[in-house]
Formats: structure tokens, C-alpha cells, sequence
């Protein structure tokens, strides 16, 4: 098995997820900024030019990061990040998704339309960007009152897929420079609890 990571996001939340489950697999770095998931070699793996991927020992390759991670979970079942009964799992699934679509998604297409990276990969508009800097503030101040329940983390009681894809967003905030406004108490209480943990550096 190998896992094709890069210093970015996406991959982020598969180091974590691993980190968190105490899993080590063998592992390839690819330098983004030099297209190294641009290559016809790295193309015929994902047609897409996106890390994370998984390659299996007989050569089948799974892409997108959240399928990466419920492979790994088939494989590694403890500590559960995927839900723990059906009921559970499909809360996990309800606010991992409402993280990617609502927060991780708003920053990322910050840095879709204002980094050059991203110049030659998708049609710019820069005002965009703007609209969604403010945009990304009100979704941080939808997810504080959320957070006011008091629970610690954002699927409940226990640490799931939802928190880590929630650090991978807080990475895109930390580098488009959306900052979590300080009255936002229960998301920075959250926040303060995600940089803490050992896998915050995965
Ligand atoms: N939806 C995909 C996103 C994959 C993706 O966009 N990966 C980015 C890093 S966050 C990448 O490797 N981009 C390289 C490129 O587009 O050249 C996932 O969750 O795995």
C-alpha cells in the first residue's frame, strides 16, 4: 500500500486521520508547486491531479480523501472517527459533510481565486474571493452557535472524521488569513482544543 501526500489540506485530513488511529503506511511526498500530480504518470492514478491517493498492493487507487479514510477505517477500526452505530455514523457523515461544504469549501475557494497556484486550474474572479473572506466569518459564527450546546466536539461527544475535516479547514483559514473573530467563543474553544492535539502536526 502507498499513500501519495503533499503539503496541503486534502492530504492533511488523511495524515490525521492515520496519525490519529496510530497507522503508518508507506508514504511518497509530492511537491505541488513543482506539478508533481501533473505528470502522465501521476495522471493515470488520478485524473484529476489531486492528492490524497491510495494505491493498493494489487494496484487498485482510491482517490478523494474521505474515501481514503473509510478504507483505512475498514482496516483499523479503533479509535472509531467513522461513527460508532448506524445512528452515530450517519451524524458523523451529516456534520463532516456540512464542515467540508459549509467551512472547508468557503476557504478553500479563497485560495481558489486569489492564489496563483490555482491561476492555471480554475477561472479567477478575485471579487469572489473577497465575497467569500465575509461569507467565511458568518459560517464560523453559524458553527459558534452550534458549539454553544457546550459539546466538545462538532459531531458530539467523541473526536470524529468531522473534527479532522474541520483542522483541515482551520489550515486553509490559517493560510488565506481568515481568522476566527475572538467573540466566537465556543468555535475558539474548539479551535484551541484541535491545535492541541498530538495529530495537529500530522
Ligand atoms: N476532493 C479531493 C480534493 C483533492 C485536491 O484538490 N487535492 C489538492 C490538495 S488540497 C491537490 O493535490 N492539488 C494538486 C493539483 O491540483 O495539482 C479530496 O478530498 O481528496
Amino acid at each position: 500500500m502507498k499513500f501519495y501526500n503533499a503539503a496541503a489540506p486534502s492530504p492533511r485530513r488523511v495524515r490525521i486521520f492515520l496519525a490519529e488511529k496510530g497507522v503508518k503506511l508507506p508514504r511518497e511526498d509530492l511537491d505541488l508547486q513543482e506539478g508533481a500530480t501533473r505528470t502522465p504518470e501521476f495522471l493515470a492514478k488520478n485524473s484529476l491531479g489531486g492528492t490524497p491517493v491510495l494505491e493498493l498492493d494489487d494496484g487498485t487507487v482510491l482517490t478523494e480523501s474521505m474515501a481514503i479514510c473509510r478504507y483505512i477505517e475498514s482496516l483499523h477500526p479503533e479509535p472509531a472517527l467513522l461513527g460508532t452505530d448506524d445512528l452515530d455514523a450517519a451524524k458523523v457523515e451529516m456534520w463532516n459533510r456540512r464542515m467540508e461544504i459549509e467551512i472547508f469549501s468557503t476557504l478553500g475557494s479563497i485560495a481558489q481565486h486569489s492564489f496563483e497556484f490555482f491561476a492555471d486550474k480554475v477561472e479567477q474572479v478575485p471579487a469572489f474571493a473577497e465575497v467569500q473572506k465575509r461569507t467565511a466569518v458568518r459560517k464560523w459564527q453559524w458553527l459558534d452557535g452550534e458549539l454553544a450546546d457546550g459539546r466538545p466536539y462538532i459531531a458530539g461527544d467523541r473526536f470524529s472524521v468531522a473534527d479532522i475535516t474541520g483542522m483541515a479547514a482551520l489550515m486553509v483559514g490559517d493560510f488565506v488569513g481568515v481568522e476566527i473573530p475572538a467573540t466566537f467563543s465556543h468555535v475558539n474553544r474548539w479551535n484551541d482544543g484541535m491545535r492541541s492535539r498530538a495529530s495537529w502536526s500530522a
